[in-house]
């Protein structure tokens, strides 16, 4: 969601039914995802409009955004997760109208109480009606913290829009941005109203992109992974972040903001609801 749309967007959802053409939208710069690549990334579908992203971290749970799984949205004190059956997702596909993929319906939606009283911690735990077939992508482990530092390339995936304001792709797509530091991102988000904006809280966000801007997360990205890469090695990659929010989409000066989910407070609301989330 864009900066201080979090209000908006809980006005929008609790009204359940509004198609919410400007939140139900890819990544911005990136490239269409070939066949079979990031199939632990999950196309959220919330009332059959609502569009968000997310990834399989266990075989029975998707981690999305707060704002994807909440009617209430940030602000308001009462927890309530939307009907089971209202939120649907697709795994193993890169098509967004769910070619070839797998179906799930979610029977269970957690999100943390610090979501509810605060304007950070924006995740929620998905729980997929039958175990996905599809091999989960882990959380960076604490001893893991090197792969995610400042200026470090992490790769970003979604079915959101492709320019902001714009239309979503029928192709997952994907790109590269890196680590911005906690002090550059709280000087692009000095929120004087944090109540009601978005200001930038280090506990549970992290920021990603460039000075220039130009490649970034966009609308229906929300939940959708930021991935630290493990050596070349190696290969692969860790879940550091889920996508949250920002000032519009690749705009200069305004990086996208992602919960902090490998350390802190989200990673032991994760770990005490999925402990086998986490790598090491
Ligand atoms: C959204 O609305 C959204 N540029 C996600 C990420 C960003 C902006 C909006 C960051 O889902």
């Amino acid at each position: 969601m864009r900066r201080s749309s979090r209000a908006l967007t809980a006005a929008l959802a609790a009204a359940a039914a509004l198609t919410c053409s400007s939140s139900a939208s890819a990544v911005v710069g990136g490239q269409a995802a070939s066949a079979g690549s990031f199939p632990y990334v999950a196309n959220v579908t919330i009332a059959g409009a609502f569009g968000c992203t997310g990834t399989l971290i266990a075989p029975q749970w998707v981690l999305s955004a707060g704002h994807c799984g909440s009617i209430t949205g940030a602000g308001v004190a009462t927890p309530v997760g939307w009907p089971t059956g209202a939120v649907q997702l697709t795994l193993n596909t890169v098509h967004a109208d769910g070619t070839g993929g797998e179906q799930h319906t979610v029977t269970q939606v957690k999100l943390p109480s610090s979501y509810l009283l605060t304007h950070g911690s924006d995740v929620s735990l998905l729980k997929l009606d039958t175990p996905s077939a599809v091999t989960p992508m882990k959380i960076a482990a604490t001893s893991e913290r090197s792969i995610w530092e400042p200026g470090d390339q992490m790769t970003i995936a979604g079915f959101g829009t492709t320019s902001e304001g714009g239309s979503a792709p029928a192709i997952m797509n994907y790109a590269q941005v890196p680590i911005v530091t906690d002090a550059g991102c709280a000087s692009a988000y000095h929120d004087t109203t944090p109540v009601l904006g978005d200001a930038f809280d280090a506990t549970t966000m992290v920021c990603a992109g460039y000075p220039q801007g130009g490649t970034d997360t966009c609308q229906g990205d929300s939940g959708g992974p930021l991935l630290a890469p493990l050596s070349t090695a190696t290969g692969g990659f860790r879940l550091v972040g889920a996508t949250s929010y920002g000032q519009g989409c690749a705009e200069a000066g305004y990086p996208g903001v992602y919960a902090r989910i490998a350390e802190g407070p989200l990673r032991d609301f994760i770990a005490s609801n999925v402990p086998d989330a986490y790598a090491g």
